[in-house]
């Protein structure tokens, strides 16, 4: 599991190079502007079961064939277990999004993933559907100008953006 700052010195020892002015410069940018990165886990963390709720409703609008007799999401057992999963990897989301690099959601949510749906019978591309749902709440919640300090969060944004689109290709 890397974050940031271990990402680049690995890759730089794997080299047996000194870390680059411009290494040294986004590692700078990158603690300058963590109160970004922090203020955005809480909202998402704090708003967690809003996300994946009104995400599961919109999916199961959308898709009811889920929650139709012999679906996927049919049964309470079914149906927990779902929205457990879209919890489990929202929460991978927010620790990515901490770190500052997607290792620590591959190696632990979405490694093996698709095969165990595949195994399961669960629809891997409802689940992308899902995720890709809570994208856009999760962004919302995290980008609300709000109560916050002003500031340019958009590629703060494009990077969690990313970390969700990379869960749902690991699934879809
Ligand atoms: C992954 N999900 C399920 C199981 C596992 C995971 C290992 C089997 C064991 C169990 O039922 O608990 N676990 C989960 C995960 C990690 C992990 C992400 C990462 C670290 O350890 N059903 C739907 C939707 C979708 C869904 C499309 C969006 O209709 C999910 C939610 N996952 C779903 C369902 C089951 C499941 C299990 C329904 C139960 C399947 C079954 O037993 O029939």
């Amino acid at each position: 599991m890397f974050d940031a700052y271990t990402k680049v010195v690995s890759q730089a020892d794997a080299r047996g190079e000194f870390l680059s002015g411009d290494q040294l410069d986004a590692l700078s940018r990158f603690t300058s502007e963590g109160l970004k990165r922090s203020d955005a886990v809480n909202r998402m963390t704090g708003n967690a079961s809003k996300i994946v709720s009104d995400a599961a409703r919109a999916l199961f609008a959308e898709q009811p064939q889920l929650i139709a007799p012999g679906g996927n999401a049919y049964t309470n057992r079914r149906m927990a277990a779902c929205l457990r999963d879209m919890e489990i990897i929202l929460r991978y989301v927010t620790y990515a999004t901490f770190t500052g690099d997607a290792s620590v959601l591959n190696d632990r949510c979405l490694n093996g993933l698709r095969e165990t749906y595949a195994a399961l019978g669960v629809p891997g591309a409802s689940v992308a559907a899902g995720v890709e749902k809570m994208k856009a709440s999760a962004l919302s919640i995290a980008n609300d100008p709000a109560n916050v300090t002003q500031g340019d969060c958009s590629s703060l944004m494009s990077e969690i953006s990313s970390y969700f689109d990379l869960a749902a290709a690991a699934v879809a």
